[in-house]
């Protein structure tokens, strides 16, 4: 691997005894290093093209958008690769695709939301970035995944997974197959919801969880990053992938599912934070479904993780045997959790919507 990672640098005008290379990141799909030079540091990735199979497409995405940014918005700061000795930004090694993005000086991830401050910045980032695209015509991106979101298809491949596990696997995730199915109904909502023409697809991120946005020393978010899944979409893709991931104090790692809890002044921050962006984009239908938009993502997550596990594992790393199976029960908990407090939010946000300004 070593010797690859310096051929790929090499494209870029790095000599081998000029730079150190370790390992960093915790997505759980692309392979991250983090490369320092003198003072310098960047981000070298190797895309996963199991998960993202034409990684030219997420190329040719990233730098769409990045160009209507620096036309229209000079000011917003937008992480672009950079630019390989070909001029490209993507370079190709033995069937392997990396590129090549600049350390931001200073800048910080959170792995965990420990904060109401740090979940309405990155709420905030993630409905500016959406809103700033508004003009930029989403159709006109690849979908780097088909169907990312698309719970009908994510149901149909848990109920295709149930069906052709093996009986251990199976057997093992017998009742949480069973408790999971209490929410088939999501899937029916959701449905009717893409058919509402109050539903418009917009730039969509896809993947707002927290180690997504860097911060500086202040905590003020600078960018959002990890742009791979950016694709047109519905908002309540974002919004309920901050409600995921933001909400509990325990991540989806936890495997104590006591520990799984859902804290109301993060989704007061997280609504404020988007809304603040976002409140006069969104249609009525939009708004209203605002609470469900959590209730979806993590439904679906639950199901990915299921289906993942009955499928034996070959989606996300699996760190030990049972990996995504706890990973299932840990968003289901979330899951019951999160649908407990449903008269409660839906009353938060509209208390919230009739604030005219409530900075
Ligand atoms: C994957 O690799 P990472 O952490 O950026 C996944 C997301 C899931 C997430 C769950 C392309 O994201 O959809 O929400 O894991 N990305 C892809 O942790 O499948
Ligand atoms: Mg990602």
């Amino acid at each position: 691997m070593e010797d690859l990672l310096k051929q790929v640098l090499e494209n870029f005008a790095f000599s081998s005894d000029h730079y150190t290379i370790e390992k960093t990141g915790t997505g759980l799909i692309n392979y991250t290093y983090l490369v320092s030079s003198g003072n310098r540091k960047y981000i070298l990735q190797e895309i996963n093209t199991s998960v993202f199979k034409s990684p030219g497409i997420i190329d040719d995405n990233i730098s769409a958008i990045g160009n209507y940014l620096h036309q229209h918005f000079p000011g917003y700061y937008f992480t672009m690769p950079i630019k390989a000795l070909n001029g490209k930004t993507l370079v190709e090694s033995g069937n392997q695709y990396f590129r090549l993005f600049e350390f931001v000086k200073d800048s910080k991830t959170f792995s965990i939301v420990n904060s109401t401050d740090i979940a309405y910045e990155a709420a905030k980032a993630f409905g500016r970035f959406t809103k700033l695209l508004k003009g930029f015509n989403a159709n006109q991106l690849h979908q780097t995944i088909p169907h990312f979101h698309d719970l009908i298809l994510r149901q149909e491949q848990f109920e295709t997974a149930v069906d052709s596990a093996t009986t251990e696997r199976f057997e093992r995730a017998q009742k949480l197959i069973e408790e999971i199915s209490a929410y088939t109904w999501i899937t029916t909502h959701f449905k009717q919801m893409i058919h509402d023409r109050g539903f418009r697809k917009r730039v969509t991120h896809h993947d707002t969880k927290i180690s997504n946005v860097l911060f500086d020393p202040q905590n003020k978010s600078i960018c959002v990053i990890d742009l791979d899944t950016i694709m047109p979409g519905y908002f309540f893709s974002d919004v309920g992938d901050m409600m995921r991931t933001y909400l509990s104090p325990a991540g989806e790692e936890e495997k104590d599912l006591s520990l799984v809890q859902i804290r109301d002044t993060y989704f007061e921050a997280i609504a404020e934070g988007y809304l603040i962006e976002m409140q006069e984009e969104l249609s009525k239908e939009e708004l209203d479904a605002f609470y469900f938009s959590g209730q979806f993502m993590i439904y679906m997550q639950a199901l990915r993780f299921l289906t993942d596990f009955l499928n034996g594992d070959i989606y996300y790393t699996a760190k030990y045997p049972m990996h995504n199976f706890t990973r299932a029960a840990n968003q289901l908990q979330l899951l019951k959790c999160y649908s407990a407090k449903k008269e409660l939010y839906e009353n938060k946000i509209r208390v919230l919507l009739t604030k005219k300004h409530y900075t």
